[in-house]
């Protein structure tokens, strides 16, 4: 026998699911309390965010192979960003937004790199962040919103490879205002070409996405940036000769699609040295962190992007 209890109707509650919530990135409808899209596994705190505020935030990508530095660079550069009182600084939106930052900062603190970027789009950190530039002879600061994921570069070469596979990837970089193209300054270097080829591939897939459209990719800005170049003086010397000499195919299609691009050299670490243990293996530690390039290809992008 089952003793009857009163339930309370909180029909109330079943309205909130009539009304559907658009998801930032792919624009699919989801329930009000999802944390990630249904469709594209895109964070709907960043639906929540934009829609509390008035302005639309712009998108930027971060993308290159696996373990080229684009977490260890991202971190770093939000970092410089929200601390300096001179040139842009960054307010960060939502809680969410810090962990990058706070997880790239807490392992350089213990000389070591972060973790590599899992593939699953749900486990990504992404930054909603309002920029606040300083314009050359105007005396007031321009506030500007944006959106920044750290996208696994395992994923963004599934996509690449294999168009469809991750929506989020396609949707993300649709919508992108400019991306910030990362390539291993000392694989180059060594003489391995698969960063060359990696980001020809790249760049044809971005200038095929939307045509040649009047917003399409070859008219959106594109920072070519060299990573490692602690370990690689000709690179930091002159990044675009560099290009040249040691990535002619990136060098080309660059100068032939697009239109509005430059080349930046990077580093985080002032030296690296490697050590084995049984557990981990081989691994890259960075003894003294020496900044170096990491707010100029992000502010010269700034300067590009179209109010
Ligand atoms: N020498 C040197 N090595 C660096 C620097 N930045 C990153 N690295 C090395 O590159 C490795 C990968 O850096 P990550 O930032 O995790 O690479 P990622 O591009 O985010 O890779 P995924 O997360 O797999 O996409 C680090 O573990 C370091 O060994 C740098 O400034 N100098
Ligand atoms: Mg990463
Ligand atoms: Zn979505």
């Amino acid at each position: 026998m089952t003793k009857s209890t009163i339930q309370p109707l909180e029909s109330y509650r079943l309205a909130q699911y009539a009304v559907p919530i658009p998801c930032y990135i792919c624009g699919a409808d989801n329930t009000y309390d999802a944390e990630f899209c249904t469709h594209c596994q895109a964070p709907m705190a960043l639906a929540h965010q934009a829609n509390s505020q008035k302005i639309r935030p712009h998108m930027m990508a971060a993308v290159g192979t696996s373990a080229v530095g684009k977490t260890v660079y991202l971190g770093m550069l939000i970092d410089m960003l929200s601390r300096q009182s001179k040139g842009s600084q960054l307010l960060a939106r939502g809680a969410f937004s810090i962990t990058l930052q706070q997880t790239g900062r807490a392992a350089l603190a213990r000389c070591e790199f972060p973790d590599k970027t899992p593939s699953e789009p749900d486990r990504w950190n992404w930054v909603h962040c309002q920029i606040h530039r300083q314009i050359p002879r105007q005396r007031r600061r321009h506030p500007m919103e944006l959106i920044m994921p750290d996208m696994a570069g395992d994923a963004v070469l599934d996509e690449i490879d294999h168009p469809h596979t991750y929506r989020l990837i396609r949707a993300f970089l649709t919508k992108c205002s400019g991306a910030m193209v990362f390539v291993d300054a000392v694989e180059l270097q060594r003489g391995d070409r698969d960063q060359d080829y990696f980001a020809m591939k790249l760049l044809s897939y971005l200038a095929e996405l939307d045509g040649v459209t009047a917003s399409g990719w070859c008219k959106r800005p594109v920072a070519l940036i060299f990573t490692k170049t602690d370990q690689c003086d000709e690179c930091r010397f002159d990044p675009a000769a560099f290009a040249k000499a040691h990535a002619s195919g990136l060098w080309q299609q660059c100068r032939e699609r697009f239109r509005s691009h430059r080349f930046f050299a990077t580093a985080v670490a002032g030296a690296c040295v490697s050590c084995e243990s049984r557990l981990d293996g081989r691994r890259y530690l960075p003894p003294r962190i020496e900044p170096h390039g990491i707010v100029e290809p992000f502010e010269w992008l700034l300067g590009q992007i179209k109010e």
